[in-house]
């Protein structure tokens, strides 16, 4: 690459990346390239909203643009993740049309394109990233960026007929083709992307695969995100610290970690632990508990305090019905957990739910495998509708509408032979292995850098 790499995110890190993953990967990337990282700055209202504020730098810079208290209101909480966050996660039901938000999601797009553009020169490569920027493509050419342009949606790609609930449907296509690249997590989410484009009159299909849109072409591709398990593996070996972390309750363990989010189908979860733990009523099978760690989220978002609330009733109920002096069947912590705490746990745990009810991957599965004692390894529980279970096919998959299923499931789960455990964690471990996150940083540049170029450089008007 010639020029140097530029890649905006909601978030932006502000000190050192501490540990492996998105962040490193994305760190590394732009060391190699002298580059800029560009996102939301974290103090809100802190600044001008007319100049990118400088947050540090180094071998590159990060640079932030500020949100407004309205800005965040309804382009952050309001278009990004009351519109498109439900309508990409299956939820229609809980899309929330407003002029308002649309205009603030546009709004906040345009003003990063115009601190951004004169940034970037024609031999550099920008990599955008996610649901809030999905405009900004768009915006750049419009202001004559020929540089290339690649996407990445972290979340599930929407199947058509949910766009139609946007204000202007056909919008989400034209965002989409001002890219050189999109890039997505599964094959199913490639699928569905070109199903809307397929379903456009606007687009048409070339025979390389790519998509004509107007005077552009776009490449869709699947890019399935992964961690670095060596080092989340390292992590999980170090010994406790803390005696035992705190959680030998002498019961079999078995974990789930997520934001509280109503996509990670956290109340399936619990219900289906409840129907488990009926199930083994009057039985001397060894106890079994199940720590929930979740620390909330997007608070100011009515559906984000629902779900806290119908999980504390949730619990409460189960516990009451369950706990002994001695037992309490489900922990459930709302905080998040240090990084190293995390892996020790998951390799402690005998079983490790992901219930998602949509999730473009689910990181918390694949550092689960990374995390386990291949010797003698404990079971992922993995929910079809998370993007990991495209690849993984050896955890045990389950409907999470399905609570007797997801019962079931752990019952296999913590009684299954060594054997079984150690085959399935074997393929499992293979495929977090073939994802690593370096590898996918350097395959979707790769790509980018070698896709077919654009029919025009010219900026559409
Ligand atoms: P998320 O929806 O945030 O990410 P996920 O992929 O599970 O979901 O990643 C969560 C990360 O946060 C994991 O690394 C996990 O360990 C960490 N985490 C969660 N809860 C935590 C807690 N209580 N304490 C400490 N750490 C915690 C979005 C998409 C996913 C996609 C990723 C990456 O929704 O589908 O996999 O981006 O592309």
């Amino acid at each position: 690459m010639s020029g140097k790499l530029v890649v905006v995110s909601n978030r932006i890190p502000t000190g050192a990346p501490s540990s492996g993953g998105l962040v490193v990967a994305l760190h590394d990337a732009l060391t190699r390239s002298g580059g800029v990282w560009v996102g939301a700055h974290p103090d809100q209202d802190a600044g001008d909203p007319e100049s990118l504020t400088e947050i540090a730098s180094g071998d590159y810079d990060r640079l932030a643009f500020h949100l407004s208290e309205d800005d965040y209101e309804n382009y952050y909480l309001g278009f990004a993740n009351s519109v498109l966050w439900p309508l990409c996660h299956g939820r229609v039901d809980l899309v929330e049309i407003s002029r308002a938000y649309e205009a603030a999601y546009l709004g906040v797009n345009a003003r990063v394109a115009r601190l951004l553009a004169p940034r970037i020169g024609p031999d550099d490569m920008v990599w955008i990233h996610d649901y809030h920027f999905l405009p900004l493509a768009v915006e750049l050419r419009r202001l004559g960026v020929t540089a290339r342009i690649g996407f990445f949606l972290h979340i599930p790609f929407p199947p058509l007929s949910a766009l139609s609930t946007l204000p202007t449907p056909g919008d989400f296509a034209a965002w989409l083709s001002a890219f050189d690249l999109v890039g997505l997590q599964t094959r199913r989410d490639t699928a569905a992307c070109l199903e809307m484009f397929r379903a456009d009159p606007r687009a048409e299909f070339m025979t390389d695969g790519t998509v004509k849109f107007h005077d552009r072409t776009v490449s869709v591709r699947s890019f399935p995100i992964g961690i670095d398990a060596d080092s989340f593996a390292e992590a999980a070996r170090a010994p406790d610290p803390e005696a035992e972390l705190g959680v030998d309750t002498g019961a079999d363990l078995v974990i789930g970690v997520d934001r509280l989010d109503y996509s990670k189908g956290l109340p399936n979860r619990f219900r289906a632990f409840g129907a488990f733990l009926d199930g083994r009523a009057g039985s001397d099978a060894p106890r079994a508990s199940l720590l929930q760690i979740a620390p909330p989220t997007r608070e100011r978002v009515a559906a984000y305090r629902a779900i806290r609330t119908e999980l504390e009733e949730i619990s409460g109920r189960l516990n009451g019905a369950h706990s002994e002096l001695d037992w309490t069947p489900i922990r459930y912590i709302h905080r998040g957990v240090e990084r190293s705490t995390l892996a020790r746990l998951y390799r402690r745990a005998r079983a490790c739910l992901v219930t998602s009810l949509a999730d473009g991957m689910n990181l918390v599965a694949k550092e689960y495998v990374a995390a386990q004692d291949p010797e003698n390894p404990g079971v992922l529980i993995l929910s079809r509708f998370a993007g990991a279970a495209e690849d993984m096919t050896e955890a045990l998959l389950v409907n999470p509408y399905d609570i007797d299923e997801m019962a079931a499931a752990i019952e296999t789960a913590l009684t299954m032979p060594i054997e079984e455990r150690r085959r399935r964690h074997a393929h499992s471990l293979r495929v977090v292995r073939d994802t690593h996150v370096t590898r996918w940083a350097q395959s979707v540049l790769g790509c980018l850098a070698t896709c077919p170029p654009t029919l025009s450089l010219r900026a559409t008007p």
